[in-house]
């Protein structure tokens, strides 16, 4: 008998990624080799290795990130926050078990603390195991790693922290609540004066109504709410987005405070620089005045 590994979205060779949440298209991926499968207490987990964009993190059938092309949604979501702070020391990122984001954290040296809280061990076990080059941020001193409900774990935390990223899955599932303006403001409670916080927000070419709402719920609880996105060519439509808050009214998120030498972004990051960073909030014009 083979011991092959199947799965509902794995046909002929080809992972397929059909959902309701985009119809009519469906992003697909060669296999190489099914890794592991097993249903955790929260969700479907998948790992493979594709022909060409090395392993892949399937949650709920849904990609989550590649070897290939991860780079730019990691340093995107993570670097659009820190580099609207002046000088973010304690770092809280929900969701994100990859630990891609956390890899991205501690690249700032003013980071003191960088705390992630995923709600599924299986992720963050799962990821240590098949995605070392993202989860090497969990490796790091100042990192420090919570197993809980992103949700429950902000609520104990008051006027605590300079940045939060949010790096979730869609909002069908575990993550639902993490789209909603009760988190938004949370994720406001919990920061200190000054603080940033980046959400992931979706694609402009598949849910422009759910961004404006987020733009809308967002602005309604901090000062400043600005929408980016960046190219990823695993999520479809090639396309995901960002929202970026501030706390401080006087702050333009759409301009890094900070930033990197040319030498060290070279050696740092793949996909941010400076420049990318006012240019992510460029908005082509249907999604422009659907957001204004
Ligand atoms: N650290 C990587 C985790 C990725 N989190 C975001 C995944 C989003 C996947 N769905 C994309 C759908 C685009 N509309």
């Amino acid at each position: 008998m083979s011991d092959e590994i199947v799965h509902p979205t794995i046909q002929d060779g080809w992972y397929r990624e059909i959902s309701d949440m985009w119809p009519g298209q469906a992003m697909t991926l060669k296999v190489e080799k099914v890794l592991h499968h097993e249903k955790s207490l929260y969700q479907d987990v998948l790992i493979f290795k594709s022909t060409d964009y090395g392993n892949v993190l399937v949650l709920d059938n849904v990609v989550q990130a590649t070897e290939r092309d991860e780079f730019s949604y990691q340093e995107m979501i993570t670097h659009l926050a820190m580099n609207s702070h002046p000088n973010p020391k304690k770092v809280l990122v929900i969701g994100g078990g990859d630990g891609g984001v956390l890899r991205e954290v501690v690249k700032h040296d003013c980071v003191e603390e960088a705390i992630l809280c995923d709600i599924d061990e299986a992720v963050i076990r799962l990821s240590k195991q098949y995605l070392p080059g993202m989860a090497v941020g969990f490796e790091h001193p100042k990192s420090k790693t919570h197993v809980g409900d992103g949700f429950k774990f902000l609520d104990d935390y008051k006027n605590t922290f300079d940045v939060i990223i949010t790096d979730s899955s869609d909002p069908e599932g575990p993550a639902e609540s993490l789209f909603q303006k009760p988190y938004f403001q949370l994720l406001h409670d919990a920061l200190r004066d000054g603080g940033v916080i980046t959400t992931q927000a979706e694609s402009p070419w598949l849910h422009l109504p759910l961004i404006a709402r987020l733009k809308k719920d967002c602005g309604e609880v901090f000062p400043v709410a600005e929408y980016a996105y960046t190219t990823i060519p695993t999520y479809p439509s090639g396309q995901i987005g960002f929202m970026v808050c501030c706390k401080d009214a006087t702050r333009d998120v759409k301009v890094p405070l900070r930033s990197w030498t040319k030498e060290e972004e070279d050696e740092k990051l793949r996909y941010y620089n400076s420049e990318i960073h006012k240019a992510s909030f460029v908005l082509p014009n249907f999604a422009k005045k659907a957001l204004q």
